[in-house]
């Protein structure tokens, strides 16, 4: 075995311990561990200040962040996302009885096509989602003019996007609203976690209601809330984690450079790259393979894991392949050739600040290894 410590896709990037671990030592004093505590409250408005926008409401999850925002929006009948994505984007909205319609994506973006998302539009669509995926922001101009040019609300799962611009902007003010993962694998993580960014205040006001079981002081509730709240000890990892962002961005763009140089040369093997006029993470390591490579994607991701190095096929087989979508909507499949064709090529390899840069040349000759096995 190459690697005698296995390396994975998503293992967290934790930065300064020792602060961290002092924010915990100051909340058990406390003992104010949850509910809107003053640490939400100081992450809430370093991750505004970060973002440039004026209302970001912390959740203890996307996935949550993703339902109470679609339900602040009043998203109802049919939604249009993408399949191309990690399952919670379906789930979240039909998890409410909205009916998600999958729509293709642009093969060089792996995001949202506008124009497949204007062959979904049927009477019942009341918005779309769109994924900013592997961190590139989805086309968000396009899919606005599509929205207005309906009548549709627009919302942005910024699950991959943190730190990432679009025309020189952070994501997080785009569409209705943005939502953003701070999971233990995401770019910035506070172990579990979310947030909400948007620039309508009511909005953010229905949101953070809604996170609370829509209670307004103590004991008047105005909508039909959840428990959406983020604890105090995620917010301490989000703090301190945000305060040394830079420190991540350099391990993943050293990273991502080592990938560039080291996959470079290797027939069959395609790295996804990313806009170098804007400023990305570099969260995600995709590569594609096609038929030049000397073996098949599968047979790649066992090769490596052999190797312990645990690489991802994110995110096969899409989620229309996925219950309950496979079963409701058996005739979808058809209709997103470009899906199905990335889906079945894409391998996501390790990253971030666990990971160091001649691990990278070694995964990558071993990558170029393997593909000389037949
Ligand atoms: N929208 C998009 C586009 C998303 O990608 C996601 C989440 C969401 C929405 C929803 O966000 P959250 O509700 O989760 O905030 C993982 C993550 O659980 C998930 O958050 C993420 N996307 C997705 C892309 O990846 P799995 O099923 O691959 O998780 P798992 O347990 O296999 O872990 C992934 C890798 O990370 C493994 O190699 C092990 C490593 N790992 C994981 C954890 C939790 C560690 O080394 N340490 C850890 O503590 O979904």
């Amino acid at each position: 075995m190459i690697f005698t410590n296995p390396l994975h896709v998503g293992r967290p990037n934790i930065t300064d311990r020792e602060a961290y671990l002092k924010l915990v030592s100051d909340m058990l004093e406390r003992r104010w561990l949850t509910n809107d505590g003053p640490l939400v409250k100081r992450f809430e408005e370093n991750l505004a200040k970060y973002l440039g926008v004026p209302h970001v409401v912390a959740m203890c999850n996307a996935t949550i962040a993703l339902e109470i925002a679609a339900r602040a929006l009043n998203f109802e009948g049919e939604v249009i996302v993408p399949s191309y994505t990690f399952v919670a984007t379906a789930h979240a909205v039909h998890w409410q009885g909205i009916t998600p319609v999958f729509a293709d994506i642009d093969p060089r973006t792996h995001c949202l096509d506008p124009d497949s998302v204007r062959r979904c539009i049927t009477p019942k669509t009341s918005g779309v989602i769109g994924v900013h995926l592997w961190g590139t922001p989805a086309p968000v101009e396009e899919l606005q003019a599509v929205c207005d040019e309906h009548g549709l609300r627009l919302m942005f799962d910024a699950a991959h996007a943190f730190g990432v611009t679009h025309g020189g902007r952070r994501i997080g003010g785009f569409g209705r609203c943005e939502v953003f993962s701070f999971h233990a694998t995401k770019f910035l993580n506070s172990i579990e976690g979310g947030a909400v960014a948007t620039h309508d205040g009511e909005l953010a006001e229905k949101i953070r209601l809604m996170r609370n079981f829509g209670f307004q002081g103590f004991d008047n509730v105005v909508y039909a809330g959840t428990n959406g709240k983020m604890t105090e000890v995620c917010a301490a990892m989000g703090i301190v984690n945000l305060e040394n962002v830079d420190q991540i961005l350099d391990a993943n763009r050293v990273n991502y450079q080592a990938y560039v140089n080291g996959l470079a040369n290797i027939p069959g093997i395609k790295l996804y790259t990313f806009n170098s006029n804007e400023q990305n993470n570099f969260q995600y390591i995709v590569v594609e393979v096609d038929d030049r490579f000397g073996v098949s994607r599968d047979e790649l991701v066992a090769a490596l894991t052999r190797e312990n190095v645990l690489a991802r096929k994110y995110f096969w087989p899409g989620t229309h392949k996925m219950e309950p979508y496979r079963r409701l909507f058996p005739w979808v499949d058809r209709l997103l050739p470009e899906t199905n064709r990335i889906a079945g090529r894409v391998v996501v390899l390790p990253t971030g600040m666990q990971v160091k840069p001649d691990d990278v040349e070694r995964i990558c000759a071993l990558i170029a290894d393997i593909g000389k096995m037949r």
